[in-house]
């Protein structure tokens, strides 16, 4: 697992840049190359991606806002058991539309609760913020511009008593963890649970295994926004280490892959082509018809659901799902 560490009062795009640089750098030179997916959220890319959740084809959006606006009640006595405060800390908070479900019942249900939402994009952070500000003003909420990485770090290195303690809950929606290899997944939650209380919970989102065409089409929306969110990478790319993309020479191209439950996200060069990358001192030869490797979206069962919350010492105790059982929420208790 690749821990960045973030110095929060600069913006992403200057703490990130040693960071992709060093991975663009051995990612291109690698055969087959390959370049990480947690560089897709620049500004313009959480953007973009804020734009994909409300597309047709992409579901899992949809399928996770029927499952907590079903469950907002259950999930409100859940966290609020004992009477006892709550710290609800979500990771990738990004433009909180889901999550605004939960705030709503909750706020109206005078639940005693922290909202502490932390996202890699100052835009999105401050734009979040503005916004429950506006809805509704008197919410106690901690924004944090940070990685996942850190904001799990500084959990346990609270300040605060055990006995005073609100019980935490971390929020990770939206399948992020998909974009995690096997190891890397239970590497992650095995830190978070490590961070957290006997009694403290996660809510996290799954998206199913399913027919192999309705993920596929997740990801290869007729708009183009899944075209373009992958381009955006490269135009990255250019601006933050100086490199001479063309984008109109590389094409986007998905596989979903049924047995392994990959979708696998690639972007093709249509030509032969070198691409120099200034920053680096860096030419890359493209083949034509050569991919780079940009993303997995892991799609799992329920099988290896459990299995993930065993391996990393937490206990699954609710499963919720949506009617076409296309996505599940699961609380993880330690
Ligand atoms: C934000 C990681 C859940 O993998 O489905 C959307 C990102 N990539 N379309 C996903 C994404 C292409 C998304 N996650």
């Amino acid at each position: 697992l690749s821990m960045t560490k973030i110095d929060s009062s600069l913006n992403d795009s200057l703490v990130l840049q040693s960071d992709l640089a060093n991975e663009v750098g051995t990612g291109l030179t690698q055969t087959p190359k390959r370049l990480p997916s947690r560089f897709f959220y620049d500004d313009e890319g959480s953007r973009l991606f804020a734009e994909i959740m409300h597309l047709p084809e992409y579901y899992l959006t949809r399928s996770e806002y029927e499952i907590l606006d079903t469950n907002q009640a259950e999930l409100l006595r859940l966290f609020a058991a004992d009477g006892r405060p709550f710290e609800l800390i979500e990771l990738g908070a990004g433009d909180g539309l889901k999550t605004k479900i939960l705030l709503n019942h909750f706020w109206s249900q005078q639940a005693d609760f922290t909202y502490v939402p932390v996202d890699i994009s100052q835009a999105a952070i401050d734009n979040l913020t503005a916004d429950i500000r506006k809805k509704w003003p008197q919410l106690a909420i901690q924004p944090r511009h940070d990685d996942y990485f850190n904001a799990i770090e500084q959990l346990s290195n609270r300040s605060d008593s055990l006995q005073n303690r609100p019980r935490l809950v971390v929020l990770f929606l939206g399948s992020n963890i998909g974009n995690f290899s096997p190891t890397e997944a239970r590497d992650f939650f095995r830190q978070i649970s490590q961070s957290l209380q006997p009694g403290d919970l996660v809510l996290t989102g799954f998206d199913l295994q399913k027919h192999p065409a309705v993920i596929h089409a997740a990801y290869n929306d007729r708009q183009g926004l899944t075209r373009a969110f992958n381009l955006n990478l490269l135009r990255r790319i250019n601006r933050e280490l100086g490199a001479n993309f063309d984008l109109s020479a590389f094409d986007h191209y998905e596989m979903y892959h049924p047995e392994t439950g990959e979708a696998r996200s690639y972007l093709v060069s249509q030509k032969e082509q070198t691409v120099a990358i200034r920053d680096l001192n860096l030419t890359v030869p493209f083949g034509y018809g050569e991919i780079i490797h940009t993303e997995i979206s892991r799609k799992f069962t329920r099988e290896g659901i459990a299995q993930l919350a065993e391996q990393s010492g937490f206990e699954l105790t609710n499963w919720f799902t949506d009617c076409k059982h296309y996505f599940a929420d699961v609380i993880f208790r330690k």
